[in-house]
């Protein structure tokens, strides 16, 4: 048997498989609602085999959203409109996800097919906050410095998000600290430059991060795991970089997270990335094996034998894959039936592929 098609237990979850959806802005909600393409897009995935679904950026606040058209779950009816969400995935034996976010001084910005940059008040966008003003880059909004009040507000924004994401039926809650995005703003001292107590020190740009996942753990059911996704380096210098995301993530397992789902980049927008194949995986593995706690490898992961030998290396304790997943929402299908087995097709799609994956299986 594969790792890849291993079960893993966290907490009180058991996830059938280490394949799993990334979390993906589909810009397709009203209000912060999620509509039927959300139910097909997603559902199909879990229909796909994957074992875990994580569902897109979620905004804690309004002001929390990349752009207008993102998902949030700032209120009581968002937790319902995700319960029939939830429930698909679960039917068919995936682990439902999501992760929680606030888009920070990236917020008010328009959706890749109707512009780019910031949306102006006057055109429908809100004034953006951030740790300090500075802009992201030329065309992103001005950001007002946090004060006090407004730092203290998105805690309380993430832990009762995450209890709206309990009561709508997710046993997975993955907060987002990557990509550029609030809480990587209040890490990378390229965006923080403030002088209080959430600015300057490793310690003091960890606190609002930190704190946060502290409440959220408690307000969240003990059996239920807590991810977090890091953007491990912002690869440039005097910046962000891995040796403070080893000793962010150590903090992190101190405060009852159960993986580190693990990127990079996204706050400095001229960075040079080595993109290619599994290029962030090696930050996936220095912090499994210096923080001790377990990690997902994301990026450029498209192949079976890719992705398993990733867990065989140890490497990672499992794959989070999203553009493959656009192009074949039953990869996963695709991948036992490349690795011998693993998984069984829906009953429905038996006669197209289960003889497929028998057949595999016998081979083996
Ligand atoms: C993304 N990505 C992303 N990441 C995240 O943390 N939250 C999100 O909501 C999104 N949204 C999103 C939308 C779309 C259309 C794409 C393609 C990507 C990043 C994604 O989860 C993943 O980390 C990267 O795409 C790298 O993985 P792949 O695509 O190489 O498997
Ligand atoms: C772009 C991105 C991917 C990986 C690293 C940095 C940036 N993504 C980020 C997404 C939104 C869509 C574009 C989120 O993290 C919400």
């Amino acid at each position: 048997m594969s790792k890849l098609f291993e079960k893993l237990t966290l907490r009180g979850v058991e996830l059938k498989n280490r394949l799993w959806v990334s979390p993906m802005c589909q810009y397709s909600s009203v209000d912060g609602m999620p509509t039927d393409w959300h139910l097909v897009h997603l559902g199909s995935r879990a229909v796909g085999g994957a074992g875990l679904v994580v569902v897109e950026a979620t905004a804690v606040s309004p002001e929390g959203r990349i752009s207008p058209d993102d998902s949030g779950i700032w209120t009581d009816g968002h937790s319902e409109a995700f319960r029939r969400i939830t429930s698909f995935i679960k039917s068919q034996g995936s682990v439902a996800g999501i992760q929680l976010a606030h888009a920070g001084r990236k917020a008010s910005t328009y959706i890749p097919w109707k512009g780019n940059g910031k949306i102006d008040v006057a055109d429908g966008g809100w004034q953006v906050v951030a740790p300090s003003p500075i802009k992201f880059a030329g065309n992103f909004p001005e950001p007002r410095e946090m004060t006090i009040a407004d730092i203290e507000k998105v805690t309380e924004d993430f832990v009762a998000a995450a209890v709206r994401a309990v009561d709508a039926g997710f046993e997975v809650i993955e907060i987002h600290a990557a990509h550029g995005y609030l809480f990587h703003e209040f890490l990378s001292p390229l965006s923080n430059k403030r002088t209080d107590k959430y600015g300057g020190s490793l310690e003091n740009r960890m606190r609002l991060p930190i704190e946060t996942v502290r409440q959220v753990r408690k307000a969240v059911p003990e059996n239920l795991p807590i991810f977090v996704r890091i953007s491990a380096t912002d690869w440039v210098e005097n910046a962000w970089d891995l040796e403070q995301s080893i000793e962010l993530c150590k903090r992190l397992k101190d405060e009852g997270v159960d993986l580190i789902d693990v990127s990079s980049g996204g706050n400095v927008v001229d960075a040079r990335i080595p993109v290619g194949p599994g290029y962030q995986v090696e930050f996936a593995r220095e912090i499994r094996k210096r923080a001790g706690i377990a990690t997902g490898a994301v990026g450029m992961i498209t192949d079976s034998h890719q992705a398993e030998d990733i867990l065989q290396k140890g490497d990672a304790d499992a794959i989070f894959v999203a553009r493959e997943f656009l192009r074949d929402p039953y990869f996963a299908i695709r991948a036992a039936q490349e690795l011998g087995g693993g998984l069984r097709a829906p009953k429905q799609y038996g006669r197209a592929i289960e003889i497929a994956i028998a057949s595999a299986e016998a081979a083996t």
